[in-house]
């Protein structure tokens, strides 16, 4: 048995019009093959280029090892110079992946390659992310914590992702006072008879290749897996129905901060505690069904 998965559906281009009426509005993801084909990004962004550009920065790694009390929300689990880094995606599997990286902080000059596109909202200029990631490596099933709607344009190679509206959440054993799912869910091929509910979650799917942008809305859970090695850039709009906008400053101003206080004063116990309810809460709903 397989998750209950839709295909994104897919465009060669979109009017802005057309894109707030039949997406934006109505909350649904899309992925446009050919949008940035005239940007300077399209033909330029593969890995040599990167390395040409910040070869010599030393960037944040993260594995898919699960969430340690010890560590902070979000901290690196390793550093190396990007061209170190770029060396080792090209020639073989592995699990590092880049999260988060901030073009305008990092390296400023990527920003002469693209634009911000008008999709009729009004995107965050500050907020211009990279992300990296290996042959087989995966970026957890999660949520941002501000509940952007997010442009997410892809370089080099494939990248598979599967996402889910907020209103599945019941079904993904999500763990509380956090953005993600139960770290040991494998989501490309999940075990549905230890997590029973995830049959009743329905999903969508698509495999995103160079020079294409998917369309992820507002608050929308996302799993993504570097089918061969590649890079991605996120682009962000601030949440505009006013229960996203109120969980995002929830999440950002108290959530975080009471997570963090709990993993110091609790340690592993917290941890555990909030993995064991992630499954006693989704068990409640799939019962109840
Ligand atoms: O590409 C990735 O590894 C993750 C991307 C992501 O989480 C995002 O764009 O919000
Ligand atoms: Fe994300």
């Amino acid at each position: 048995m397989n998750l209950n998965l839709k295909e994104i559906p897919r465009l060669e281009s979109i009017t802005k019009e057309a894109f707030i009426k039949h997406y934006f509005k109505p909350q649904k993801p899309v992925v446009i093959e050919r949008f940035i084909e005239d940007w300077p990004a399209y033909s330029k962004w593969n890995f040599d280029y990167i390395k040409s550009v910040a070869g010599e920065k030393i960037v944040p790694l993260y594995d898919d090892r699960p969430v340690d009390y010890k560590e902070g929300f979000n901290e690196p689990h390793a550093k190396m110079k990007m061209s170190d880094y770029i060396d080792l995606l090209q020639t073989k599997p592995t699990k590092y992946r880049i999260f988060l990286w901030n073009i305008l902080k990092e390296v400023p000059e990527l920003q002469a390659d693209y634009e911000y596109p008008d999709f009729g909202l009004k995107l965050m200029k500050r907020l211009p992310m990279l992300f990296f990631g290996g042959k087989d490596s995966y970026t957890f099933m999660h949520y941002d914590i501000d509940l952007a709607n997010i442009f997410h344009f892809h370089f080099e190679g494939q990248k598979q992702i599967i996402l889910f509206d907020q209103d599945q959440t019941k079904y993904l054993y999500k763990i509380p006072y956090s953005l993600i799912t139960r770290e040991d869910i494998d989501f490309s091929n999940p075990n549905l008879e230890a997590w029973p509910a995830l049959q009743k979650a329905e999903g969508y799917i698509t495999s995103l290749k160079h020079g294409e942008v998917l369309y992820m809305p507002e608050g929308y859970w996302h799993y993504m897996r570097y089918i061969t090695p590649g890079f991605s850039m996120s682009l962000r709009a601030i949440a505009r129905n006013p229960k996203n906008l109120s969980r995002a400053i929830s999440n950002i101003f108290v959530m975080r901060h009471f997570d963090n206080l709990m993993r110091r004063m609790k340690g592993q116990k917290w941890i555990d505690w909030k993995n064991e309810k992630a499954v006693v809460r989704t068990q409640a709903v799939y019962k109840n069904l």
